[in-house]
């Protein structure tokens, strides 16, 4: 029996069950998830996710960096399927919500649509996109980006973490090194939920952001190199203390980022001591950078300025300062058309909904550049995500499912 789609809801409770049953893969003592990509954790909710797909009757493959792609049929599988999804990987501090809603409630979508009897006219896509956080490997969104041709798969494979361990390693580490061509797979469209990770929607006592455009990113990776030496010998003016240099450029990221302000952000979220040692002056110290801002011209000022910064910082102090930018992302202006579908999805559905740019990087942000792809936020709590308290509400994560289903719907056309 086939139920009218036109007032389908998912499974609340279904939904809500899967998000915290997925959460103990990784689980922190906080309440949080760590489930840094390619590593055990992941190879957990992965192996998870791919036989709740099968029995979900989708048809599941793995590309060769390990993305996840569960293929429902339509009526005419003619036509390239619509792409739904997001991430299942985690920051070292990560939550229950980012990137595992979108990747959920794409599920939850699918198993909504087998109760219901409903035959979608083009086929529909679930997808887990590898390493998105870029927190053991750069950059991030690393296997959305290959796929949409900004990296070749070798590239991405020879990568490296901390350990020493390549992207390659650690997917056969875990078994999840595909046999697809990363790209070979193409979609008709790709939609993607997501937390909205600030604190707007929930300011504004707003249900659902439609996204329109994302936040332009530059990484740097940078190492200072000063000279170790005797923390009791050694005297003031004669020192190259890489520490202390690292200190003024941390400054100089904060003053040029509000200089650029309000649309700007800087932040330096790594330094490692080379070899830290309490009685030490530190000789050497790498670092990295991460700025962001809706505004190419204004990404292009931080940078120079940041150089300008960091050239004058080194020579005073005598310290080398090696900058590089690793990755640079423009910001994405998704496709007007399937925000328009969104919205209209949305109202339909009552939720109350504005406009919004994404401030946070997403894998939706990589496919934009090679298909009509849009994404729908839901508020969490406070703002907060990168954060083990990161929170959500069953209501919020229901709706933004809802949303996800109807704009889908809209796009797929539904045979029967
Ligand atoms: O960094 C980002 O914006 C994403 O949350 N990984
Ligand atoms: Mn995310
Ligand atoms: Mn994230």
């Amino acid at each position: 029996m086939t139920q009218s789609a036109t007032n389908l809801q998912i499974d609340s409770a279904r939904l809500w069950d899967t998000i915290h049953e997925t959460a103990k893969f990784g689980a922190t003592p906080k309440g949080g998830v760590r489930r840094l990509t390619l590593g055990p954790e992941d190879k957990q909710v992965r192996d998870w996710f791919r036989n709740a797909c099968e029995a979900a009757g989708l048809e599941v493959r793995v590309d060769a960096l390990g993305s996840m792609f569960g293929l429902r049929k339509g009526r005419d599988m003619s036509k390239p399927p619509i792409g739904l999804g997001s991430h299942l990987d985690t920051q070292p501090t990560g939550g229950k919500f980012d990137g595992i809603l979108g990747t959920l409630a794409a599920l939850e979508v699918v198993r909504t649509l087998n109760d219901a009897g409903i035959e979608t006219e083009t086929p529909i896509c679930i997808v887990n996109w590898t390493n998105e956080e870029g927190s053991r490997f750069a950059p991030a969104t690393m296997a959305s980006a290959a796929y949409a041709g900004d990296y070749t798969t070798d590239d991405i494979l020879g990568r490296k973490d901390l350990a020493g361990v390549s992207v390659g390693e650690a997917l056969d580490s875990i078994g999840y090194r595909g046999d697809e061509a990363v790209g070979a797979r193409k979609f008709g469209a790709f939609v993607e939920l997501h937390i909205e990770q600030g604190p707007l929607l929930e300011a504004e006592n707003k249900t659902i952001g439609v996204v329109d455009r994302g936040q332009g990113i530059i990484w740097y990776d940078g190492k200072i190199t000063g000279f170790e030496s005797h923390a009791g010998t050694t005297p003031m003016p004669l020192r190259r203390d890489a520490l202390a240099t690292l200190a003024e450029v941390v400054l100089a990221v904060e003053r040029i980022a509000r200089e650029h302000g309000p649309n700007a952000v800087g932040t330096v979220g790594e330094a490692v001591i080379a070899a830290p040692s309490r009685n030490v002056i530190p000789g050497e110290i790498a670092f990295t950078v991460d700025i962001r801002s809706p505004d190419a011209e204004t990404l292009e000022a931080i940078d120079r300025d940041l150089r300008s910064a960091i050239a004058e910082i080194g020579p005073r102090r005598r310290a080398e300062i090696a900058f590089d930018a690793i990755w640079r992302k423009p910001p994405t202006v998704f496709d007007p058309k399937l925000v328009d579908a969104v919205e209209n999805a949305t109202r339909a559905l009552g939720y109350s909904h504005r406009r919004i740019t994404s401030g946070a990087g997403h894998d939706a942000c990589n496919l934009a550049n090679v298909v009509p792809s849009a994404m729908i936020f839901v508020p969490c709590k406070d703002g907060v995500s990168h954060n083990e308290l990161e929170d959500a509400t069953q209501a919020d994560c229901t709706a933004g499912a809802n949303a996800l289903m109807h704009t889908v719907l809209a796009i797929a056309g539904v045979a029967s």
